[in-house]
């Protein structure tokens, strides 16, 4: 139940675990409905090496992250539990996508973890404006619609201005990149 999640958010055992064991990053969405767009974040993070944390007793070893649905209106308790705990639970950086014209997620995260870092990804095109429209001292770190991969790799970021090691995983997968459309544009000549 919502309650049950609520407990786990704010229980002892959420807070006091030691920092390498919590996840890094943690990845939420207004709805499952969301997962399909909301899975290039898990991919990009998938791609640095961060593994996915689904069992909180089994400590992930390296980077991580965690994946839950957190709806801002059908369940804003659950919001508060999970943004005003986020930083005590260890989470270092927090990616919040939301769509519909509403997308009230990310920035309402945003100013309840503040001053966590959240970037949010706007599910649609016209979530644009909801998830961006924050007033002055409340910052939110915001992709376009539907840019979920370029988020995962936005809270890698955040984690790699304080790890050299997680900073040329990030130059690595650059250069994949770059290499790909050297590789796309020669073949359009051959
Ligand atoms: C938003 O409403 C969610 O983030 C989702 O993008 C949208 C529609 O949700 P469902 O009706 O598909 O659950 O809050």
């Amino acid at each position: 139940t919502v309650a049950d999640l609520v407990d786990l958010f704010e229980s002892e055992a959420a807070r006091d675990r030691p920092a390498e064991e919590t996840p890094d990053v943690g990845v939420i969405m207004g709805s499952d409905s969301d997962l399909d767009v909301m899975a290039g974040a898990h991919d990009a993070l998938t791609d640095l090496g961060f593994t996915e944390v689904t069992d909180y007793d089994d400590a992930p070893s390296g980077y991580s992250f965690e994946s839950w649905v957190v709806s801002a209106h059908r369940t804003p308790d659950l919001m508060y539990a999970y943004a005003e705990t986020a930083v005590d639970r260890g989470l270092d950086v927090v990616i919040a996508g939301a769509g519909g014209k509403s997308a009230d997620l990310p920035n309402m995260t945003a100013s309840l973890a503040y001053p966590l870092p959240v970037v949010g990804v706007p599910v649609q095109e016209k979530s644009v404006d909801s998830v961006i429209g924050m007033p002055t001292g409340a910052p939110l770190t915001a992709v376009d619609a539907g840019k979920s991969y370029n988020a995962g790799l936005s809270a890698a970021q955040f984690l790699a201005t304080d790890d050299p090691e997680l900073a040329d995983r990030l130059r690595d997968l650059h250069a994949d990149r770059r290499d790909g459309v050297a590789e796309v544009s020669s073949d359009l000549h051959t």
